[in-house]
């Protein structure tokens, strides 16, 4: 399936500016190079952007920020995202804050129901994201969108999420940033919390093949989304909510290495991206280079390895 890079100049999400610089930043680091190297060039679509005018609307929750603009983005992605899909290709989201991650997951959910095939998430980020609406101390709605793709309540004037996807098709993998009320929602479902402290335990790869497994085995589609601050901030850090202890290089490229071979990924994500924040353009230089691996790149080919 050939990628479309879809460019999500999303930063109402939250409130360090620079997120709306990160379509651009990829760009200049390489991503459609590195796609074209591998066999696999991309379509790249341009940015999309939001109407001049956005809808007045009030949240019920005051704390909330950009709501209007966040209503709007969610529209535009979903639609972009159900689009490429539907073509038959895979959407690569350039980011971006994470709420467009509250659009694309929708586009890949819309999809998925209409195809009738079940939809898995994999959610790569120090945070859980499981805040909604109403709960969200922040105000940030970065961080609502695995509770709006779970299908929680309190999400209006939200759009109901078209094809909730179930707690055990849900894994976070990364974990190590939540918040009391996300606490309290996570121990009372199934959504798998893979941790640093699971991860440090475990490694990455058990883990990972277990769910891996599980999509394959239920013929699922694999929505991947990439959170910046996934990484440690020694490696990445160009992002406005750096969180210490995340990922090393290496456990970064393992994760997309074992997602290629799989074949399953059939959207991606790539937000937090914040490259006024970076040092010479290294955090947007890894991310491309984690697409790589998550497209193919390797050092050695091998076998492919059964997940059986
Ligand atoms: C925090 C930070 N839990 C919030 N969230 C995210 O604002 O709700 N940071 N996603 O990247
Ligand atoms: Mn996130
Ligand atoms: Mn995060
Ligand atoms: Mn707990």
């Amino acid at each position: 399936t050939r990628p479309t890079l879809i460019g999500a100049p999303v930063d109402s999400g939250q409130r360090t500016a620079g997120c709306l610089m990160g379509p651009a930043a990829y760009r200049v680091a390489g991503l459609a190079e590195v796609l074209d190297v591998l066999g696999t060039p991309a379509l790249d679509r341009g940015d999309l952007a939001l109407p001049a005018a956005l809808p007045a609307c009030t949240p019920h929750n005051p704390a909330v920020d950009q709501l209007p603009a966040t209503l709007a983005w969610t529209d535009l992605i979903r639609t972009a995202v159900e689009a490429e899909l539907a073509a038959d290709r895979l959407p690569i989201v350039l980011g971006g804050d994470h709420a467009l991650a509250l659009g694309s997951v929708a586009g890949a959910a819309a999809h998925a129901a209409r195809v009738g095939r079940p939809l898995f998430l994999l959610w790569l980020d120090a945070h859980s994201d499981f805040h909604t609406v109403q709960s969200t101390s922040s105000g940030n709605l970065h961080g609502t969108p695995v509770a709006y793709a779970a299908g929680r309540a309190g999400f209006a004037p939200f759009p109901p999420f078209p094809a909730p996807v179930p707690a055990d098709h849900i894994c976070l993998f990364g974990i190590r940033s939540v918040d009391p009320a996300e606490h309290r929602a996570l121990e009372a479902c199934e959504i798998a919390v893979n941790d640093m402290r699971v991860l440090d335990e475990q490694g990455i790869s058990a883990p990972l093949r277990r769910f891996l497994d599980k999509v394959r085995l239920a013929g699922g589609m694999l929505h991947v989304s990439l959170d910046v601050d996934f990484l440690d901030p020694g490696i990445a850090p160009a992002v406005g909510t750096t969180v210490p202890g995340g990922a090393t290089f290496r456990e970064a490229h393992l994760v997309c290495e074992m997602i290629h071979e799989t074949g399953l990924m059939t959207s991606l994500d790539l937000v937090e991206l914040n490259p006024y924040l970076d040092e010479r353009g290294r955090t947007a230089r890894l991310m491309v280079d984690l697409v790589g691996s998550l497209m193919g790149r390797k050092v050695f080919d091998r076998p492919t390895r059964s997940f059986s």
